[in-house]
């Protein structure tokens, strides 16, 4: 990305205020309740909004933390319980505000939540929007690339991220974590308000996942074959949607996206109860396992020359083939889906949980639906229960409790953060033992700024939080306060765009390699991939 895009000043980076730091969303009444301090704090007091003291405590030396390079004091306050707002002081040292309450993370999930409808690609109007509002966006019919007599219309979906794509794969991701987090926490979604538009009598975020579903129907091409993408040549400038005019592209359908299409349908077939559109899905996902069948080898999707716009690369579509067969099967339990399963379960990642790697969501599905072999539903739960611990060691090896290894400090770490929270998550519904509470409440801790930054990588949601992600309406709107719920990418050992290379010097430590600039698209950048295992982690914690 080049700085010329950039229309006004942008806004400075900022160190972190505050010295100790704490989950800025707030902590439930139950459970562990920490704050990290980088330096000596013998002892630490809890001060409510009028500045009364209402706890004491004694700081705790953990360790030298290599990834964050901060040698780490733990302020434990578990056994302190009145509801209420406080920070955390320790002579002049002091942190952001925080909340103890039991809903606490019921305003972060409906804004994680929320956020899917600012990524709209579609007119976003004021009753829904408020100051966000914008006109219909990315409407005009869309080109195939190279046989450029024929046009479709596929507006609608989501915006990925920061750019203005609108990629399958990508989509797919999000909106299956979207659903599984439905399966598992119906509850919790059941009740919730989202201020979205649409009449139907079903949950809110039913009807947001509806609103990408019927965009990725229109992905389909009339053999069954699923388009990769839909972006322009080039990213636009910082523009608000509206304004990005250039021709719409439709770009080589690949296995992948075919198959996490048909997976994505019969996964939606089995929730949505509006039977024409259940029908649809279904008639569409069998449509591209016929042609799926027909092209039994990897077609995968490299830009064309002059694009430059993502490209969702796959080394191969195992994973995307096995979600496709396994979620057909959940769906119709027919045996010729269920000998696919047979053939094919060892050769996946069961645990797997993103875009490069799907089969762990249907590995969820099969647990949870118990009809399949015996060997294969162990080898599911085994996936998880397996990767859990690991997750739970790593966490024990960090000061910040993080369970992120060096190497999952990358572009957008904060996937792998909200990953691994899902994995102990599903493997404590797994087992019934509920092991991993406090590890999972760990990660979501690092999210809301008890992090070696001190930022909540969450946009509006506590005292010092990102506000300047990589986003192009939230650039373009000249709104300065970002619209709330994003996740921003979060820490990467590699900052790898020119703003972030100038910004962060090298031998930075992997935790504290991040900036809330808008430049920074490989530290500080939103998807709906980032957000979506949020929607996943932030809802059992409401369920909890
Ligand atoms: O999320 C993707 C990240 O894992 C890759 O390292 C990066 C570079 O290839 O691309 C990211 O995906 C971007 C996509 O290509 C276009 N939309 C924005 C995505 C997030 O930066
Ligand atoms: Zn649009």
């Amino acid at each position: 990305m080049d700085n010329t895009y950039f229309r006004r000043e942008k806004p400075p980076t900022q160190n972190c205020p505050f010295d100790i730091y704490v989950n800025q969303a707030g902590y439930k009444l139950r459970g562990e309740k920490r704050a990290v301090a980088p330096f000596e704090v013998e002892n630490f007091s809890l001060a409510d909004k009028k500045g009364n003291i209402c706890y004491n405590g004694r700081g705790r030396h953990l360790f030298f933390d290599s990834l964050s390079g901060d040698d780490v004091w733990e302020l434990d306050f578990s056994d302190f319980s009145a509801p209420g707002t406080y920070r955390v002081i320790s002579g002049n040292y002091r942190s952001a505000e925080f909340t103890l309450s039991d809903s606490v993370y019921k305003y972060p999930l409906d804004a994680v939540c929320k956020a899917f409808y600012y990524l709209r690609c579609d007119e976003l109007t004021e009753k829904y929007a408020g100051e966000y509002h914008h006109p219909a966006c990315h409407n005009s019919l869309a080109y195939v690339y190279g046989q450029e007599d024929k046009m479709y219309d596929v507006s609608g979906g989501w915006h990925d991220a920061g750019d203005y794509g609108r990629y399958v794969t990508a989509g797919v991701c999000a909106a299956a974590h979207l659903l599984y987090s439905y399966i598992l926490f119906p509850d919790v979604f059941d009740k919730q308000q989202l201020n979205i538009p649409g009449d139907k009598p079903q949950p809110d975020i039913l009807r947001e996942v509806q609103h990408e579903l019927l965009w990725l129907l229109k992905m389909q091409r009339s053999d069954g074959a699923v388009w990769h993408k839909c972006t322009t040549m080039h990213h636009a400038p910082f523009v608000m949607p509206q304004e990005d005019k250039e021709r719409l592209y439709l770009f080589a359908p690949s296995t992948s996206a075919t198959a996490d299409f048909a997976a994505i349908c019969a996964l939606a077939a089995r929730i949505y109860k509006d039977k024409e559109f259940t029908d649809t899905l279904i008639k569409a996902a069998e449509k591209s396992l016929l042609w799926l069948n027909s092209h039994p080898e990897f077609i995968g999707f490299d830009n064309p020359p002059g694009c430059n716009t993502g490209v969702y690369g796959e080394r191969d579509d195992k994973d995307n083939r096995f979600f496709a067969m396994a979620e057909m099967y959940l769906l119709t339990k027919e045996e010729k889906y269920l000998d696919y399963i047979k053939q094919h379960y060892n050769k996946v990642d069961l645990a797997g949980l993103g875009y490069v790697n799907m089969a762990g969501l249907s590995a969820i599905g099969l647990i949870l639906d118990n009809s399949a072999p015996k060997e294969i539903i162990d080898a599911c739960r085994n996936a998880f229960i397996k990767r859990a611990e690991e997750i739970r060691k790593n966490a024990d090896k960090s000061g910040y409790r993080t369970a992120m290894t060096e190497y999952q400090y990358c572009w957008g770490s904060s996937m792998n953060l909200l990953k691994n929270a899902m994995t102990m998550i599903i493997s404590d519904r797994i087992t019934g033992k509920n092991q991993y509470t406090d590890y999972i409440k760990y990660q979501a801790d690092y999210l809301f700024g008890l992090n070696a930054t001190g930022y909540s990588y969450v946009t509006g949601i506590g005292e010092f939080s990102i506000n300047n992600p990589h986003l192009r309406p939230a650039f373009a709107d000249g709104i300065d306060k970002c619209m709330p719920g994003f996740v921003s990418g979060g820490a990467n050992r590699y900052p790898c765009d020119p703003d972030a290379e100038i910004l962060i010097p090298k031998g930075t430590p992997p935790a504290k390699c991040f900036a809330d600039d808008v430049g920074c698209y490989s530290l500080n950048e939103v998807t709906i991939y980032w957000n979506s295992p949020a929607v996943f982690v932030l809802a059992f914690l409401c369920d909890e």
